[in-house]
């Protein structure tokens, strides 16, 4: 199973998508397995979007990631990493599909609701950047039979 890295952005945390958000992962089946609001610093987001750092908008980007708490989730799935990315949609949320949540509750490109990790890769270091070992819990969860077939497991 592969684990994913979600930053639920200052906007839908003060625009209360929270819970609109959380429950699209729920509802697909998904398996949360860390969460915590957390107030970034300058620090872990100049290591975060260290491929942003030299872009005209990254100080814009780092003042609008720090304005506000964000929720850190690890989610849990088979081809979690590309099923997550799927569902939040294209960076620009004007270009985001409807059905994604970019599409759904978005119109900027800056204020664009979720981070979520862009690869496996990406994602193994990501979740430690926001996770310690002992916060990202292994536990059994009713029902996976009707989430999958037993070859993808
Ligand atoms: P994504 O993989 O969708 O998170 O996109 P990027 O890593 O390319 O960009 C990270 C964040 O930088 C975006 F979510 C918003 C911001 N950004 C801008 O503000 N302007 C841009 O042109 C590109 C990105």
């Amino acid at each position: 199973m592969e684990r994913t890295l979600v930053l639920i952005k200052p906007d839908a945390v003060q625009r209360n998508l929270v819970g609109d958000i959380t429950q699209r992962f729920e509802r697909k089946g998904l398996k949360l397995v860390g969460l915590k609001l957390i107030q970034l610093d300058s620090k872990i987001l100049k290591e975060h979007y260290a491929h942003l750092l030299d872009k005209p908008f990254y100080p814009g980007t780092e003042k609008f990631m720090q304005s506000s708490p964000v929720v850190a989730q690890c989610w849990e799935g088979f081809e979690a990493v590309e099923v997550v990315r799927q569902m939040c949609g294209v960076t620009n949320s004007r270009k985001a599909l409807p059905g994604t949540i970019r599409g759904d509750f978005g119109i900027s490109v800056q204020c664009n609701l979720v981070h979520a990790s862009d690869s496996l890769d990406t994602a193994k270091k990501e979740v430690p950047r926001f996770f310690a070992v002992n916060e990202v819990l292994n536990y059994e969860k009713m029902g996976p039979e009707y989430l999958y077939a037993p070859d993808e497991k």
